[in-house]
């Protein structure tokens, strides 16, 4: 779901190699029925394209934002810095350090500006989603419903016994 701003939730990424891993969360917010919005947002190549994302992010209607990175990611506690609203982040898993590099450069926030860090890779970008329907959903009771209809049905899709 592509969106101007008007949406709830940003989903945003250091790179396009990150798409692949952040999809999940976009996949999860789809299956929820949470519109959100997509975009590159470099630390390190696009400076001036994140501090404008940041700081205007709130005003752009945002509630919730997933921001994902891998290697040196700055990128989750780079936005924290600029805006007030949730961030989580997303450890993109790394060629070099399978992720332990993501993260750690993500979780190991200073206190004071937060960052809700999810697992390594797609385990994280998908529970990224989930937890951001669930903080939008402490304010919408529809959206609490299909959250509630998605883990029911997850419990049910667990057999007793192996196969
Ligand atoms: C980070 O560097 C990105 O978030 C990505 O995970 C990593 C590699 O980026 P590319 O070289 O694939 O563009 O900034």
């Amino acid at each position: 779901m592509a969106g101007s701003g008007a949406v709830p939730v940003a989903i945003i990424m250091g790179s396009q190699s990150d798409w692949a891993t952040m999809k999940c969360a976009a996949d999860m917010l789809d299956k929820l029925g949470v519109a959100h919005d997509t975009r590159i947002v470099s630390a390190h190549r696009t400076p001036q394209r994140l501090v404008r994302f940041a700081e205007g992010a709130a005003d752009a209607g945002f509630k919730v934002i997933i921001a994902g990175a891998g290697g040196a990611a700055h990128l989750p506690g780079m936005v924290a810095s600029m805006t007030h609203l949730p961030v989580l982040g997303v450890p993109v898993q790394s060629k070099a350090l399978s992720g332990q590099d993501s993260l750690l450069s993500i979780v190991q926030m200073p206190a004071g500006i937060p960052v809700g860090t999810l697992a390594i890779g797609e385990a994280g970008a998908t529970n990224a989603g989930l937890l951001a329907a669930a903080i939008l959903a402490t304010n919408d009771p529809a959206l609490t419903q299909r959250l509630k209809s998605y883990r029911a049905a997850q419990t049910d899709g667990v057999a007793e016994r192996p196969a």
